[in-house]
């Protein structure tokens, strides 16, 4: 194993952004216990739309939209859920919908929204299209428990539509890809990223945090490593790059983290020490990336980095995987 360079005080990859938390249950128009891990996109008037997970005071999650024109405040908040479950027709929702990733498809001019539907038999992987964040049509369970952490390529790779997803194994979690003609029949399912063991930040249980960010160096991909200790999980972002031809293909992995938890309200909430998030927006200078996060399982916070440097930092610290 390669020595770390201990001299290394490059700055910080990723930028908290001063307002943080930029959403909480206060800012809600109806009661809530906790809102986080949205998912994020630009809107074709350059709106900001969240959806973020909405924990209820049951302990049951939604789907709730909230729009901002510069996607830090005045966010105007839908009135009630957007998106609820429908356990009468999908019965796999009985328990909620969690964790949102929002590709904008231009072949069908919609945007997927590929979400964990939670029901007894444990999280498995639900897709809905929508035009409008209003209407939605539901493709039901394509991942069936025990399976989160997905979402879907934008465009198709070799003919075939692309979900990346994190099966959970006898014992341990990694990424995978899977293929399907329809959006409904999937198959090809190759893994990707394996959780490494032992001490290691990103050791057992990983899972793909934001969609794919599509690059011209390849598949930019930001993952959440899950650290178990003596007090619980600690929650931490990492990087890798995949080939853009064939997106099961590692180019680069990163050793260290490049996010975790640090600030007061990353690290105390509902579930302490986490980052998670589920969402990015690309600024129109094609490299200020802007992740939106569930912090603590509580509230919603952002920060943003440059993915020239991610790239630049991959090239230079990551390993061939
Ligand atoms: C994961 C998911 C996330 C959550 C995280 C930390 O397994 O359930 O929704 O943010 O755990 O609790």
């Amino acid at each position: 194993m390669s020595m770390l360079t201990t001299n290394d005080h490059s700055p910080e990859l990723f930028q908290r952004h001063k307002l943080n938390p930029i959403l909480t249950a206060a800012n809600w128009p109806y009661r809530v216990n906790s809102v986080f891990n949205p998912g994020a996109t630009l809107l074709a008037d350059g709106t900001t739309l969240l959806l973020c997970r909405v924990e209820d005071r049951r302990g049951l999650s939604h789907l709730c939209a909230a729009r901002s024109a510069n996607g830090v405040d005045n966010w105007q908040i839908d009135s009630k859920p957007t998106f609820m479950p429908d356990p009468e027709h999908y019965p796999d929702e009985l328990w909620g919908l969690e964790d949102p990733r929002i590709t904008y498809v231009p072949e069908l001019g919609q945007y997927a929204i590929v979400h964990t539907a939670y029901a007894s038999g444990g999280p498995g992987v639900a897709l809905a299209l929508t035009k409008d964040f209003i209407s939605f049509e539901r493709y039901g369970v394509i991942m069936q428990p025990e399976d989160k952490d997905a979402a879907l390529l934008p465009h198709r790779i070799d003919g075939r539509w692309a979900l990346v997803h994190r099966p959970v194994g006898a014992t341990s979690a990694n990424i995978w890809i899977s293929y399907s003609d329809d959006l409904h029949h999937w198959g090809g399912h190759k893994k990707i990223l394996e959780a490494r063991l032992g001490g290691w930040w990103d050791a057992n249980k990983i899972g793909l945090c934001t969609p794919l960010i599509e690059t011209t160096e390849g598949w930019l991909m930001i993952y959440h490593g899950v650290k178990q200790n003596a007090s619980g999980s600690i929650y931490r972002l990492g990087l890798a790059l995949f080939d853009l031809n064939e997106p099961e293909r590692c180019l680069k992995r990163g050793d260290e983290w490049v996010f975790g938890p640090e600030e007061p309200y990353e690290q105390f909430g509902d579930v302490d020490k986490v980052v998670f998030p589920c969402g990015y927006t690309l600024a129109s200078d094609g490299d200020t990336l802007r992740i939106y996060y569930g912090a603590a399982d509580t509230s919603i916070a952002t920060a943003t980095a440059s993915v020239r440097s991610m790239l630049q930092w991959l090239k230079e610290q990551g390993k061939n995987d």
